[in-house]
């Protein structure tokens, strides 16, 4: 069941207003936070100081802004935030490469155009309402503590896993709106609810979680084949999963997630995989974005501009060059030793490319 928010502000009809403008647009599930220090803040600060962030930059850089949102706009009162489900809304049609794991949340369409798109229109109205109030849209690598918010939103709680759980599970966006308008902080939520269940530290192929409710980001799948811009460790590799894109297995496993990750739609033949791999392979970064910047999106949504953009092109040309080379190695994909060869001079995944020759 949808989480109705709790809020109470000084002024009902405000409240009111807010709520039925979110659930017209179609976020049925919001909460409110307050503004100021999030609550595992010092837990952040020390995230970054041991590094756990790899060469995400920016997530130190927001250290100011993430301790006190109020930087990001002086007038802020409140943190609406908004949970977006990311369930695929419609079977995936396209062929999909069978065993090559692309994480649920990167089979549609990018949730950044989406969700942001979703929030303005709600900011539009709300704008209109209240003209003299303040709005500001963050979604993802923006300067907030997301997943903080939204527990004090009282939307859901913080697994061992590091994500936010709620009764209907994980799978979903956060997004969020600072705004002047006084509303009242939701109640903060119960509890986690892992009890002493540990399956998600368990499942872990790369020994990500340094201990229950935090990672280290360098060694997490999905940091490594989508934000990062270097060669995994050649130990990590060992335990390879199969996957070309990011990594659901700590969310596959939780019990909350239990029935949300459905067989989907039919499968690539190994030939349309293998050529699809040799295109990335051999192919310039051009080609690379061209073929996969849509890939497995639906035929109406391709000239959509920004919208008809796949999650995959964030982790650009050479990144996805990076992971069909892993990918090689894994499912040991001799047809394409040829293609591996050609990269052991490759500045930089020549070393990565060699290693996979091993495997083949
Ligand atoms: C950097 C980042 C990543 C990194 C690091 C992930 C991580 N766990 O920290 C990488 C690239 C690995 C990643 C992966 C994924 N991400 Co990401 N990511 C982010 C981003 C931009 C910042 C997160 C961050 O600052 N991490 C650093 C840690 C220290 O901060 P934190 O998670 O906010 O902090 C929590 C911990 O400190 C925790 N904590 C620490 N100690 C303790 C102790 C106790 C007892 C408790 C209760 C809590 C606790 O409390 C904080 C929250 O309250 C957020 C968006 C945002 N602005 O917040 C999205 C975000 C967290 N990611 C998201 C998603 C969807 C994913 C993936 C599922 C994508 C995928 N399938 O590949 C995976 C999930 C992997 C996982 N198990 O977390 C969603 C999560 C939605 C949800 N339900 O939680 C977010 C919110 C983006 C969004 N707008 O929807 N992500
Ligand atoms: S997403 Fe995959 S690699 Fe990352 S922590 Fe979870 S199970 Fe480990
Ligand atoms: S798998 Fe178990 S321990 Fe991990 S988040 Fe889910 S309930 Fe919590």
């Amino acid at each position: 069941m949808a989480h109705e928010p709790m809020a109470v502000t000084s002024n009902p009809s405000i409240d009111e207003e807010v709520r039925k403008i979110l659930s017209e647009i179609g976020l049925a599930r919001w909460g409110v936070a307050p503004v100021g220090r999030p609550s595992h803040y010092h837990d952040y600060v020390e995230w970054i100081e041991q590094g756990h962030h790899g060469e995400m930059e920016y997530l130190k850089r927001h250290l100011p802004l993430k301790e006190d949102p109020r930087r990001l706009l002086p007038t802020a009162r409140c943190v609406i935030v908004a949970l977006a489900p990311y369930e695929p809304p419609h079977p995936h049609h396209e062929e999909r490469w069978e065993e090559v794991a692309i994480s649920l949340y990167a089979q549609g369409q990018d949730y950044h155009v989406w969700l942001r798109e979703l929030l303005s229109k709600a900011t539009a109205r709300l704008s209109s309402l209240f003209p003299k109030e303040d709005f500001r849209i963050e979604i993802d690598s923006g300067p907030l503590m997301e997943r903080d918010l939204a527990v004090q939103a009282n939307l859901g709680w913080i697994g061992k896993n590091s994500c936010l759980l709620t009764p209907q599970g994980s799978l979903f966006f956060i997004g969020s709106i600072l705004t002047s308008l006084n509303l009242q902080p939701s109640e903060p939520s119960p509890k986690p609810h892992c009890g002493t269940c540990t399956a998600c530290l368990e499942v872990c192929p790369t020994g990500a979680f340094i201990k229950p409710y935090t990672m280290d980001a360098r060694r997490c799948i999905s940091y490594l084949t989508i934000e990062s811009k270097s060669a995994p460790d050649l130990e990590l590799i060992k335990n390879w999963p199969v996957t070309f894109f990011g990594c659901d297995l700590c969310q596959q496993v939780c019990p909350w997630n239990r029935k949300k990750f459905p067989p989907h739609g039919s499968t690539v033949s190994q030939p349309k995989l293998i050529s699809l791999l040799r295109l990335i392979l051999t192919g310039s970064n051009r080609q690379i974005l061209r073929s996969l910047r849509t890939w497995g999106l639906p035929e109406d949504s391709i000239d959509l501009g920004e919208k008809g953009i796949s999650p995959l092109a964030r982790a650009g040309a050479q990144g996805l060059k990076r992971n069909a080379i892993l990918l090689v190695g894994r499912l040991q994909l001799k047809e394409l030793k040829g293609e591996i060869e050609s990269l052991v001079h490759h500045p930089r995944w020549g070393e990565l490319a060699l290693e996979t020759l091993k495997m083949l």
